[in-house]
């Protein structure tokens, strides 16, 4: 199974980047974006791809362990930003510190349970909302009003494992389909370090 540790936000939150979001695809050259389902909508922590069923026991007790280590923290979206002409983003504020924290304590829980993560990238927080379709397109116009984008606050207080479907049925424009199979509190108190 497809896999991936994440950051969830809230219902209230999702709502305030939706309305964002429908300006978007208002605009000019919207057609030629992929817009991201506002249901699979995720912060994505750590993404670990295809894994082997037995190693689920030991990712989800090293996972568990990862976010019970972390405290809560606050957190928002905020402006967006772009990979390429391929992905369009909605960004992050808030405690980045220890986003990074948890992104990190997934990538490692995941290795120690014996997942093949790859070569360890930099840690780029992004919520994607849309890839573009074919050989990508001009995302300025997107950028422009994402840029003035600030959503609330909110407490991240969990950490959720995400199983990821991609589609089968070779429908065009198609989603993957995203099902929680687990989440564990964070640990609240504590300094936000070590
Ligand atoms: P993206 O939003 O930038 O595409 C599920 O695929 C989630 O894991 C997505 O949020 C995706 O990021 C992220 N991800 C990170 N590395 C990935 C990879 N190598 N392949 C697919 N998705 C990846």
């Amino acid at each position: 199974m497809r896999l991936f540790a994440a950051v969830l936000p809230p219902s209230e939150r999702l709502d305030e980047l939706g309305r964002v979001v429908d300006r978007l695809r208002g605009l000019p050259g919207a057609g030629g974006v992929r817009w991201a389902s506002r249901d699979g909508w995720h912060l994505t922590l750590a993404f670990m791809g295809e894994v082997d069923e037995a190693l689920l026991p030991e990712v989800r007790a090293r996972l568990e362990r990862a976010a019970s280590r972390t405290p809560v923290f606050p957190l928002r979206l905020h402006g967006g930003g772009h990979f390429g002409r391929r992905t369009l983003w909605a960004g992050v504020a808030g405690d980045l510190d220890t986003l990074r924290l948890l992104a990190e304590r997934s990538d490692a829980a995941a290795r120690r349970a014996g997942i093949a993560m790859g070569e360890h990238r930099r840690y780029r927080a992004h919520l994607t909302v849309g890839r573009g379709r074919g050989e990508g397109v001009a995302m300025g116009p997107f950028l422009d009003v994402l840029d003035g984008f600030e959503g609330g606050r909110w407490e991240v207080d969990e950490l959720v494992l995400v199983r990821s479907e991609l589609p089968v049925s070779g429908v065009k424009g198609e989603q993957p389909r995203y099902e929680r199979i687990g989440s564990w509190p964070l640990g609240g108190g504590g300094s936000g370090a070590g």
